[in-house]
């Protein structure tokens, strides 16, 4: 684990040092977008326009940032358009690893490349920041669109439904704005909620994380147990945004992230309504259970220090989630 520094990788692990023991997550850097015309999205530079076989997925199947990514290219019919290598998911001293000698991991499709830093300094030698999962890249301009997974899967919610046709609307124009504080919520307490928990190096720092946390899941439980989905009846962002949280919850954030108070088993609602998206079509595939426990247990040495993966629960997200229109 470490970062880019004038292109040159130093290896060190998060510095809570000044902030109380907190962790602080930095802001993505590259945020251009994919368009339909290749006009410029709400930030960065234009000329990215979308096409069949220009634009490259490098993900991990254990990240919850870049599975929100794999998930709207399945829903999105992208699967033809877009390809993707998966890093090995072990994250050690030189980062994000595109090493294929793992289940699972395919190395770099493209290039080659040893490791995703080579990926980041290939578009930007003198680069300075983290290496993170997912990175969206461009072979023809052999550039990085984004490495922001909320911007995206928006532009895979709409950028290329013409070459697609698939119409499959998962940011609706008339619940953007009450989807707004939603995301906010899940991000602040759950998605970056579990991480806040489990990187916290005080006493302090985890408390101020960990009773939000379970706020916000006690929150959805309610809203869960009087509408099917978290705006009401259609499925949208804001449930697959908090998905890739819940489905690693009982395997991952539960013990090694300490988020103990409960499993997400315990809470009826939101266990039927995990299944249920576990069990859309084409999502099954996009969890590797497997990639998310090794990642997590075997990469964290100052969670974990001697790697040891443990047995973990059984889960059965393929049991029946009788979650049919009538029932939520
Ligand atoms: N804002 C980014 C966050 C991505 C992110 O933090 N990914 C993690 C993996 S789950 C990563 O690559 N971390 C490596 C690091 O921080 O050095 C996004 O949502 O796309």
């Amino acid at each position: 684990m470490g970062l880019l520094v004038d292109g040159e990788w130093r290896d060190q692990w998060y510095d809570t040092s000044k902030t109380g023991g907190a962790f602080k997550r930095t802001e993505a850097k590259f945020r251009n977008w994919i368009t339909a015309d290749g006009s410029p999205g709400p930030s960065g530079e234009g000329g990215f326009e979308a096409e069949a076989d220009r634009y490259h997925l490098y993900v991990s199947y254990a990240c919850p940032w870049a599975h929100r990514t794999l998930i709207f290219r399945t829903l999105k019919g992208l699967e033809d358009l877009i390809g993707v290598s998966v890093v090995h998911p072990d994250m050690l001293h030189d980062g994000w690893s595109l090493d294929p000698d793992y289940p699972g991991a395919t190395g770099d499709q493209l290039y080659g490349l040893a490791f995703a830093r080579d990926v980041y300094l290939k578009a930007e030698p003198t680069m300075s920041g983290r290496v993170t999962v997912p990175i969206l890249w461009d072979r023809k301009r052999e550039a990085i669109v984004s490495n922001e997974s909320s911007e995206i899967i928006r532009m895979f919610n709409s950028a290329f439904d013409g070459l697609t046709g698939n119409q499959n609307d998962l940011w609706p124009e008339h619940l953007r704005e009450a989807i707004e504080p939603v995301n906010a919520r899940i991000y602040d307490t759950l998605n970056n909620g579990v991480y806040k928990a489990g990187f916290a190096t005080t006493q302090t720092a985890y408390d101020a994380a960990i009773v939000p946390l379970f706020d916000t899941l006690d929150w959805l439980e309610d809203r869960l147990s009087q509408q099917r989905y978290l705006m009401g009846d259609i499925i949208t962002e804001a449930d697959w945004r908090l998905f890739t949280t819940l489905v690693r919850f009982d395997a991952v954030y539960h013990g090694h992230f300490k988020c103990n108070r409960a499993r997400i088993v315990d809470y009826p609602n939101l266990w039927g309504y995990l299944r249920e998206l576990y069990q859309w079509p084409g999502i099954k595939a996009t969890v590797n259970m497997d990639h998310i426990r090794r990642h997590y247990h075997y990469s964290h040495e100052s969670i974990n220090p001697h790697r040891i993966v443990s047995i973990g629960p059984n889960l059965d997200f393929e049991a029946p989630h009788g979650r049919d229109a009538t029932s939520a």
